[in-house]
């Protein structure tokens, strides 16, 4: 899969690439192509003129600058004629802003799955709604704030995308990579010490002591617990979600049915 990414700063992104579990997806293996190809469109390479302009003031006027349209479509004819000299298939154009819908986990498996996507990052108040109405094909938030740029949204879907792959996390981990799919928020996690002096004026913190009782299926059961109890305190529409598509065991309700919330 191939995502390529039309941006302002190009140079915002190798860092991150090539750091922790994810960095796997993201470098080719020797004389091989890597699980995520990235490739980067710097946009001043498509402006024009002496100056390399890429942003101009708004018709109407206000304030702030608007990202021109033409180095964003001149970008973009690049990327497709790449895409079919290698013989690979159009990929949908993404835009990050608060105007998209909301990424979900659904939506990452299946660009996990597909054949990538081209990201395009904004900058200055916004680009040229010429742009999104001729070639945008889906806008994709990542939450009600605002950002100086879709720099770090892009980001966010290529980690979310890349953690995905096959060999990123370990075999053990690769159900729980899935605890979203279960539709549920985590369970807390614990490690050394067992007992942990937080502040000189507080007596020490254990760990719950089920963790250290060796009883796999009472620290699965007790696990769970902490699921559906998180779950229904802090997110009862993920909760709600779960019981209709059946995810909910007859357990699970009883265990529901006790909490005082
Ligand atoms: C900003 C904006 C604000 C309110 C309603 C719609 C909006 N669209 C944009 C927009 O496209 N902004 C561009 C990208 C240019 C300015 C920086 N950009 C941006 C993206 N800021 N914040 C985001 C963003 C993207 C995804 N999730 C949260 C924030």
């Amino acid at each position: 899969m191939r995502f390529d990414i039309l941006t302002l700063f190009p140079e915002l992104f190798p860092a991150f690439l090539s750091a922790g579990v994810t960095r796997r997806a993201f470098e080719a293996p020797q004389g091989g192509t890597a699980q995520v190809e990235t490739r980067l469109w710097p946009l001043r390479d498509h402006a024009e003129g002496n100056y390399r302009r890429v942003d101009d003031r708004p018709f109407g006027g206000g304030p702030g600058m608007v990202m021109l349209a033409q180095p964003l479509l001149r970008a973009l004819d690049a990327v497709r004629a790449d895409q079919q000299a290698a013989g690979r298939p159009a990929t949908p154009v993404i835009l990050f802003s608060p105007a998209g819908r909301s990424l979900t986990q659904e939506r990452v498996r299946s660009l996990a799955r597909s054949d990538g996507a081209v990201l395009i990052c904004g900058r200055y108040e916004g680009i040229d709604q010429r742009v999104i109405d001729a070639k945008v094909d889906e806008e994709i938030s990542l939450g009600d704030f605002v950002l100086s740029g879709g720099e770090l949204p892009a980001l966010a879907l290529l980690d979310a995308v890349a953690r995905l792959q096959p060999g990123v996390l370990n075999d053990a981990q690769s159900h729980e990579q899935d605890s979203f799919s279960d539709g549920l928020l985590d369970c807390p996690h614990y490690s050394r010490p067992e007992s942990l002096a937080v502040h000189p004026a507080l007596p020490e913190q254990p760990v719950p002591p089920v963790l250290l009782s060796g009883h796999h299926a009472e620290i699965a059961r007790w696990r769970r617990q902490r699921q559906l109890e998180l779950t229904a305190r802090r997110r009862p529409d993920l909760l709600a979600t779960a019981r209709a598509r059946g995810e909910l065991t007859d357990a699970d309700e009883r265990f529901l049915a006790g909490l005082k919330l």
